[in-house]
């Protein structure tokens, strides 16, 4: 007979609990230049590690991210993972959270991952710029126990403004921080694959990287069902309909392939990406149903209610803030916070939209519920697209402490006044 000590150490490591055999994905992204390809031409355009989008960075639920950013850049950076409920200084944001890094010098960020899903990073410093020239990558949160699908493929959404010789157009025109935002003139979508087999079940990962432009995409070959918002998975399963992404948004889908998967912007019917097929698989016949919950929080009673008005562009009228936008009358970050929440606190946040634009309202550290007409909490989202002229309602438990940018994700509008912050205690 096995005393405990021989069995014990016969079972090893697989006798640990799960707790401990969380793990650490290291790595070092390099901002600095990255050429890109657009209609057969190469574009000089910023990156990480020499690629524009930036490396796709898988890791484990549970596990420890630890990223440096070694900025190799002319000009200072800083990162934002977005969508991920970490801890405050690992944020990325400057003032709030951290001093800029500097060219030529390294920082460390490194963060437990407690949601599985779709989120992304993305330089936020000079964001509306750094961004525009590539400064962004996905990162994806895999489940320890992976739902059933033969390819996970990412597409990353993309919107650039060439000049006339073909290259990055290195104008801002001012008259577009006042408007819609810094609209491309070449639209396109990267993909993590090229081909797919007719039967495949194909998460597809569909993420919008892109300073200003709401998209409207329609996807084709996919018989299947949106499984998730934002990272976070739906209760039900909703079905493939024309999608929209405000700049900031994520949507995954499942689906099983049916002919050739094509990305198609909505309003222009241009194709932005195309999966081919070669191969063939028996298709399942199991429907796609919806992936296990992140441990996210519900809302519970109501502690406080803000508002949170948007003000300003073009035609917009006048406000109290400094700058073209702004929100409840202060243009950029003020001294004092939006709101403070104790840990833990529900706080209904109503977000009026007074001007002729639309908004695609961020908040840091934390995912909200968007709620129906009756008020009940529909998704979970990190980022809410607010029609010009509408009120919409969010619920968000603040239970991640520390001071938190909340900001319009068209980064034009942020760089000229659209952005505030809540105290988490
Ligand atoms: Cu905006």
């Amino acid at each position: 007979m096995l005393s405990r000590r021989t069995m014990l150490l016969s079972l090893g490591a697989a006798a640990l609990p799960m707790s401990s055999l969380a793990g650490v994905k290291a790595l070092t992204l390099r901002p600095g230049p990255a050429g890109l390809q657009v209609g057969g031409k190469q574009v000089e355009m910023l990156g990480f590690n020499g690629s524009c989008p930036g490396p796709e960075i898988r890791v484990a639920q549970n596990d420890t991210l630890r990223v440096r950013i070694d900025n190799r850049l002319q000009d200072g950076t800083l990162v934002h993972w977005h969508g991920i409920r970490l801890p405050n200084r690992m944020d990325g944001v400057n003032v709030l959270t951290q001093d800029v890094i500097i060219p030529g010098e390294a920082f460390d960020y490194a963060f437990p991952v407690p949601d599985v899903g779709t989120y992304w990073y993305h330089s936020h410093y000079l964001s509306y710029e750094q961004v525009a020239r590539g400064l962004f990558g996905p990162l994806i949160v895999e489940e320890r126990t992976p739902p059933d699908v033969d390819r996970d493929v990412t597409a990353m959404l993309f919107d650039i403004l060439l000049d006339n010789a073909g290259q990055f157009d290195e104008e801002f025109p001012r008259e577009d921080f006042a408007t819609l935002g810094r609209m491309g003139n070449v639209k396109t979508a990267f993909l993590s694959a090229k081909s797919v087999r007719l039967g495949d079940r194909v998460r597809l990962r569909i993420i919008n990287p892109v300073p200003d432009r709401i998209f409207t995409l329609e996807v084709t070959g996919l018989s299947g069902r949106c499984v998730a918002f934002d990272g976070m998975p739906l209760a039900s399963p909703l079905p493939i309909e024309t999608l929209v992404l405000a700049p900031g948004q994520r949507v995954d889908i499942i689906g099983d392939v049916i002919g050739e998967v094509d990305l198609r912007d909505a309003p222009s019917g241009e194709g932005l990406a195309r999966l081919s097929v070669q191969g063939t698989r028996e298709r399942r016949t199991d429907p796609v149903g919806p992936l296990p919950a992140n441990p996210v929080p519900r809302p519970g009673k109501i502690a406080q209610t803000v508002d949170l008005v948007m003000q300003g562009g073009a035609g917009g009228g006048t406000h109290g803030g400094f700058g073209t936008w702004a929100f409840n009358d202060v243009s950029g970050l003020p001294q004092a916070p939006l709101l403070s929440a104790r840990r833990g606190e529900t706080v209904r946040l109503r977000l009026r939209n007074e001007t002729p634009f639309p908004h695609g309202i961020h908040l840091h550290g934390h995912h909200f519920w968007e709620t129906d007409a009756s008020g009940d909490a529909t998704y979970l989202r990190d980022t809410t697209l607010v029609a010009a002229g509408d009120t919409a309602e969010v619920l968000c438990v603040f239970d991640n402490p520390g001071a938190w940018m909340i900001h319009c994700h068209m980064l034009s509008h942020q760089a000229d006044g659209m952005a505030t912050w809540v105290r988490v205690t």
